[in-house]
């Protein structure tokens, strides 16, 4: 902090009252020209369209800024209760096209860029996708700033700003190849930077007793090593509402450029090295694998998240109401997305205690009563554990109080359940054994007033399963908040035809309240309406055809009468993108049998990235592309079959499929898929499920009906029973089909000149104790494919499901479960801002 405040005296609250943007056609020209010409320098003959893009970006941005400063303004004078997204992951995608939409200026930015000559699109597609996130848990961050933003609720996102996001996927000879994702490189207008908002975070070092200047013994983090955590702000603008919320990204830098006594002295490498060490910490997102658990540096950006965050908001704080943090729990609350913040909880009580002075007690009472945390997994394996040893060197500070918040809780536990030692140790946050690890989740609950999962059954399951014990002692505690989507960005904005039907038909109501959509229901049963659904969606296949066209040369037998068979998600085995690929093969069997009649032309589309360190995943990309060459090449097929392996499946890429697809595959073991959302993407685009009865599938076919949606597999419970008996070889041999596909898969037919090469992946679907029991569910699978190819030779019954689907996708708006978070954990009140 300066010594001085800087003070424009005479300017004083006019500074803000810069002269008001026009939003007319005319207004968008004259911006775009000043920014492209003279902050830009570029003229006519650029060449390409990303500087445009980035004038456009900027004029945009500018009529944000505006809104932004009196939403903060709001909030401030209203001095309301405030909520805190912590995430690891803001998986945004691209900026312009959502911020035109939320601004409601769409049409005239749209038409002034066709005035000068350029086409909006190219500008939209010149633009980098901010992949700051693996996958659902971080694209599910961003709808739901989204969301808060349409609610006017008042709420920050924190999270990284990571130089790199996640990696880029090529395909070299049917394989993932990873490319580092730069996303930086050519700058990012939608972020300001604030140097002046930034805090130190401390790693390593020890901790002391000593004695202040009143006497009393406090305990200090000393020797430390420090990196300086700098704010990047994004505009987070609500539904054409006038609130322009905040995102704000921690960068780490190095807190002194280097040591000037080793460079001096000529040893660089020295010099440098602690610039390094600083800096790398928010260097790279790291991929959702469980080999990459227990990573030093993985902590160390977890640490790194929560401490900039917390002494953000404490400092905002005590800005507004000195050292009293009597109405602290009443005004502020956190929302930690996952275990990946939950050091948070422990962070909370050093600021409080050892910065802000407040007892064990009162900081306890703060922590516990303002933290919230969402599971995201049901698969123990993916729950984050980290060493002892390791939170000591880093954090030893943190790992004092974890153990201490460790032995309140244990002596609480311990008098609701007398000598039951075998529950206390299940439950204790430190897990015994070879080598102490601090367990994460447990911590989060512990420290935590609001436990929930993203789905009824991933709740369901939390309850009697993972986190019984807990919810035996506070079942109070525990919800579920089923996961949605924006409706912005994944109807309005990317399916701009279908959108403008939906309107046409009820009105423009439902972009902001999802439930409208209803309405539609009854013209499922009008033949014109019908006809236009279906040519709209039929459009969309063309695009993707044109698009998948321009990237893949090959002869591809694309027709926009197959069925769209789409699945799109990370690669895990628990998706079973294998089952997906042992049907596509028994398909192909029995073109080659000659088995045809009534055949339905398919196309089966299958996207997704595998982490790097996978093994079995990036066997099965492999194997999907084998299949696909052999298939797509054989004359036998022609357009019957086509299956595509779709590369670099990210944000913009859903934007373009979501609209073409016909058939959501959502196949993941019954249990397992904590929600899923890619399936509620694709049910508000009109395509129909194929789906197990886990995650929100379930909800799902709810709001649909049996009738409109297609299920098959065992349940969650079937599962279960039937796991220790499970005998795959038995199946196989039962079923002639599977015989079929099975035979044609071990003689090597899709590797004939890599032999073995699919031997691992064989065999684990084979075994008894597969996991993911794929096996089990192939028949049941194949014979609803057949009842899918039956609904979809109807073409009218085929688009009245469709429209029903779309119809009933309401619910899965994350406007709703954004209102049932604040409604049931966060309290707040909704901020309207004026209207510019
Ligand atoms: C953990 C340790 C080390 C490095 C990385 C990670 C890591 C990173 C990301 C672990 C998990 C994730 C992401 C998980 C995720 O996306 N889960 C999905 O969350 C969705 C939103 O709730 C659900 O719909 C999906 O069912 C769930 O799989």
């Amino acid at each position: 902090m300066p010594a001085k405040q800087f003070v424009i005296s005479k300017l004083n609250s006019s500074i803000t009252q810069v002269p008001e943007q026009g939003m007319t056609k005319e207004d968008f020209i004259d911006d775009f020209k000043q920014y492209y010409v003279h902050l830009l320098g570029r003229d006519e003959n650029c060449g390409s369209p990303f500087y445009a893009g980035e004038a456009l970006s900027l004029a945009i941005r500018d009529r944000l800024l505006e809104r932004w400063k009196f939403t903060h303004q709001t909030y401030k004078n209203n001095d309301c209760r405030r909520g805190y997204y912590l995430s690891m992951e803001f998986l945004m995608g691209r900026t312009l096209s959502n911020a035109m939409l939320n601004l409601g200026v769409g049409n005239t930015v749209t038409q002034a860029m066709y005035d000068l000559g350029i086409e909006i699109e190219e500008l939209i597609s010149s633009e980098q996708d901010a992949g700051l996130g693996n996958g659902g848990l971080g694209r599910l961050a961003a709808c739901f700033i989204d969301s808060c933003a349409t609610l006017q609720l008042p709420v920050i996102g924190y999270g990284l700003r990571y130089e790199y996001g996640m990696f880029t996927q090529t395909i070299v000879n049917g394989e993932q190849v990873e490319k580092p994702d730069h996303w930086l490189r050519h700058g990012n207008v939608w972020e300001i930077r604030r140097l002046e908002y930034s805090h130190t975070i401390k790693f390593g070092g020890h901790t002391e007793l000593q004695t202040d200047e009143n006497d009393e013994q406090r305990l200090h983090w000393i020797d430390t090593s420090n990196v300086l955590a700098v704010p990047f702000d994004t505009p987070v603008p609500g539904y054409q509402n006038g609130t322009v919320n905040t995102l704000r990204l921690w960068k780490a830098v190095a807190t002194e450029e280097f040591n000037l006594d080793e460079f001096n002295a000529g040893d660089y490498e020295e010099a440098v090295e602690a610039k390094i060490t600083a800096e790398n910490i928010t260097m790279v997102l790291y991929p959702n694998d469980v080999n990459e658990n227990g990573k030093e540096l993985r902590l160390r950006q977890q640490y790194f998240l929560a401490s900039a965050s917390l002494q953000d908001v404490l400092a905002h704080w005590t800005g507004v109401h000195g050292n009293d943090f009597t109405h602290f729990a009443e005004k502020r609350c956190f929302q930690l997305n996952d275990t990946h913040p939950s050091i948070a909880v422990a962070e909370l009580m050093r600021l409080l205690m050892d910065i802000h002075g407040l007892t064990w007690d009162e900081a306890w009472a703060i922590t516990k009563n303002t933290m919230a945390y969402t599971n995201h997994t049901l698969l123990p394996e993916a729950l984050e554990k980290w060493p002892v040893r390791l939170m000591q060197e880093l954090l030893p500070r943190l790992m004092d109080i974890i153990f201490e918040i460790n032995v309140n809780f244990i002596t609480e536990a311990s008098m609701h359940w007398p000598g039951d030692s075998a529950r206390l140790r299940r439950m204790s946050i430190i897990e015994e054994g070879d080598e102490q690890q601090v367990r994460m989740a447990h911590l989060a609950i512990v420290g935590s007033f609001s436990v929930n999962g993203v789905a009824q059954l991933h709740s369901q399951l939390l309850q009697q399963g993972l986190f019984s014990d807990f919810y035996a002692l506070w079942p109070h505690k525990f919800n579920n908040k089923t996961n949605g989507v924006t409706p912005r960005r994944w109807l309005a904005a990317s399916n701009p035809e279908l959108a403008s039907l939906i309107t046409e038909t009820i009105g423009e109501q439902w972009v902001a309240d999802l439930s409208q959509l209803k309405k539609l229901q009854p013209y499922a049963e009008d033949a014109q309406f019908r006809q236009r659904w279906r040519a709209i969606k039929q459009a969309a296949k063309q695009r993707l055809i044109d698009y998948k066209k321009g990237k893949y040369s090959a002869e591809l037998h694309l027709s926009v009468d197959a069925l769209f068979d789409v699945q799109v998600k990370r690669i895990h085995e628990y998706k079973r993108q294998l089952l997906n690929v042992l049907h596509v093969i028994h398909l192909y069997n029995c073109i080659k049998k000659g088995d045809t009649e009534n055949w339905v032309a398919r196309c089966v589309l299958i996207g997704g990235k595998a982490a790097p360190g996978y093994r079995m995943a990036k066997q099965t990309i492999k194997l999907i592309n084998n299949v696909a060459r052999i298939i797509n090449s054989d004359p036998d097929v022609g357009d019957k079959l086509t299956l595509l392996f779709l590369p670099d499946y990210r944000v913009s890429a859903m934007e373009k499929i979501c609209p073409g697809a016909d058939l959501s595959e959502q196949i993941s073991t019954a249990g397992k898929e904590a929600s899923g959302t890619g399936n509620m993407k694709l049910m508000m685009n009109g395509a129909i499920t194929i789906g197990t009865l886990d995650g929100a599938n379930i909800e799902i076919r709810q709001e649909v009906g049996d009738e409109n949606f297609f299920l098959f597999g065992l349940t969650a419970d079937e599962i279960e029973v039937k796991r220790s008996q499970y005998d795959p070889i038995a199946i196989i041999d039962q079923d002639e089909d599977l015989q079929q596909v099975m035979h044609l898969l071990e003689s090597g037919y899709f590797n004939q000149f890599e032999p073995g090469l699919f031997n691992d992946l064989i065999n684990s679907i084979k075994s008894q104790y597969d996991p993911w029991m794929t096996i089990a569910d192939f028949r049941s699978f194949v014979d609803v494919q057949k009842r899918v190819e039956e609904a979809y030779r109807d073409k009218d019954r085929w688009t009245k499901m469709s429209i029903l689907n779309c119809a009933n996708s309401g619910k899965f708006s994350t406007d709703r479960t954004i209102g049932e978070y604040n409604r049931d954990i966060w309290k707040l009140t909704p901020q309207p801002v004026k209207q510019q």
